[in-house]
């Protein structure tokens, strides 16, 4: 996802960062190449302007602000703008109701029975009793789809003989999650197209009835400015409350996930990142503004690790990540984490600047260097993990002894440790280096 636009922004960002002054000409270039790159990233024209126009009207008079360096402070104004375009507030489901109604609509294929099973599997992680709803009456096989997914996540399906109307569906749906206890219920509609008359006026039927506390429109991100019409065309006739864009794993560009916000006014919930159920992702504004600037994602990571290792631990390594206190003893906390999270290229991704980092970190894993690793950390004391500098020749001995490695292993380990801890340190100054290059390394490419 937003990969090439992030490698530009990213650059863009590190080189204003860099200087010192920043002259009309400066400012000018930068823009250009914004303006460039969130064109090419499918970014509607007329947000692009706007947005442009708006970091240059703050950017003018940069200079009479202390503390950050002009170009910082130019990097802030595109962060927040970005954070602004992309809809500032994350939009959170707003589940009151008993049960409260979610309803699910949008094109053919868009995504909406996928999304329902991941929404399922998001809610009762938050401490919800979800039930899905299978209300497509007309595509034979929708009904068998939602039902093995709700298996497949062990969360319930309501579900009622060939025939009934999906109204009539919805309303014992209802009656059901009333009956069980469930708070939220996730109804799944037929695919639609939104000329198609008579299919509108169903929905707008089915929510008569249900009253849903969410109307989400679940679109296919990968066709691009089309989903804005989309969007539109449901939101006329239903009141739409969020966007669920699917098939942003398919999306290298992410136009529509960037101006979808800006032209429609409606705020996106969730992103759809791969097939399986847990390929969902709450959407957060300004989380993902840094990481398309570069600055990483740090807060999903440690959001998405949570689900798998102690959360207090995870936050404490991303903390120290982030101040560069990052020793041999959380890197191996590290380690243990990503061994429990089984795939680990979508994680990685979301470090910064970490784009060659899954497949070494894979193959780290593959190959069983990780677990070498592991043994040579086992094998210091606590001292030395904090303190990797004491670690001289007949420590180095002692520790490949007891790991079963060799010393040129261990002082390898030791190398690369050293350096990525000195990329850590120019991340956080700002400086943007490959650290991918660098955690690459430690794992032996
Ligand atoms: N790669 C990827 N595929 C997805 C995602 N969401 C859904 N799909 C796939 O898209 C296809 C259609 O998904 P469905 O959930 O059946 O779509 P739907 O909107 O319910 O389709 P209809 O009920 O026929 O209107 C399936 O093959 C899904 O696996 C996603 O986020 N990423
Ligand atoms: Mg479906």
């Amino acid at each position: 996802m937003f990969e090439s636009l992030s490698a530009r922004l990213a650059d863009i960002s590190s080189r204003l960062r860099g200087k010192a002054r920043i002259t009309e000409a400066d400012l000018d270039v930068a823009l250009r190449e914004i303006r460039l790159a969130l064109l090419e990233a499918d970014v509607n024209f007329k947000v692009v302007k706007d947005f442009v126009a708006r970091v240059r009207e703050r950017a003018v008079g940069v200079d009479l602000l202390h503390g950050l360096n002009p170009g910082q402070q130019i990097v802030k104004i595109v962060h927040d703008e970005l954070v602004e375009m992309l809809g500032g507030q994350r939009h959170a489901l707003s589940l009151g109701g008993s049960p409260s109604v979610v309803l699910l609509v949008g094109l053919q294929g868009s995504g909406k029975t996928t999304t329902a099973a991941k929404l399922a599997v998001h809610l009762r992680k938050s401490g919800h009793k979800p039930m899905l709803v299978a209300a497509d009456v007309y595509r034979p096989a929708a009904v068998d789809q939602l039902v093995q997914l709700g298996d497949q996540v062990g969360v319930e399906v309501h579900t009622r003989p060939v025939g009934t109307p999906a109204i009539e569906i919805a309303r014992s749906g209802l009656d059901e999650a009333r009956q069980r206890g469930r708070d939220v219920m996730l109804l799944d509609t037929a695919g639609r197209l939104h000329i198609d008359v008579a299919m509108m006026d169903e929905l707008v039927r089915i929510a008569g009835v249900v009253t849903p506390s969410e109307t989400l429109l679940v679109v296919d991100a990968m066709t691009g400015q089309e989903a804005v019409s989309v969007a539109q065309a449901f939101a006329a006739k239903l009141p739409v409350t969020g966007l669920v864009l699917t098939k942003m794993d398919g999306d290298a560009r992410g136009g529509a996930a960037l101006s979808i916000r800006a032209t429609t006014g409606l705020p996106v919930a969730f992103l759809g990142t791969g097939e399986r159920v847990d390929g969902l992702e709450a959407f957060h504004p300004d989380r993902l503004a840094q990481r398309i600037l570069g600055m990483g994602d740090i807060l999903s990571f440690v959001e998405r690790v949570q689900d798998n290792v102690d959360r207090a631990e995870a936050e404490r390594a991303a903390e120290r990540l982030m101040q560069n206190r990052f020793t041999l003893e959380d890197f191996r906390s590290q380690l243990n984490q990503i061994k429990k999270m089984g795939p680990i290229g979508q994680l990685v991704g979301m470090i910064p600047g970490a784009g060659d980092m899954a497949g070494a970190a894979q193959q780290a894993v593959d190959s069983g260097q990780m677990a070498k690793i592991e043994a040579i950390i086992d094998s210091m004391t606590p001292d030395e993990r904090r303190r990797p500098e004491i670690i001289k020749a007949s420590r180095r001995r002692r520790i490949a002894l007891g790991s079963g490695t060799s010393t040129a292993e261990v002082n390898r380990l030791l190398k690369q440790f050293g350096e990525m801890q000195r990329l850590m340190k120019m991340v956080s100054g700002g400086k943007m280096p490959r650290l991918g290059g660098g955690i690459g390394a430690l794992f032996g490419r």
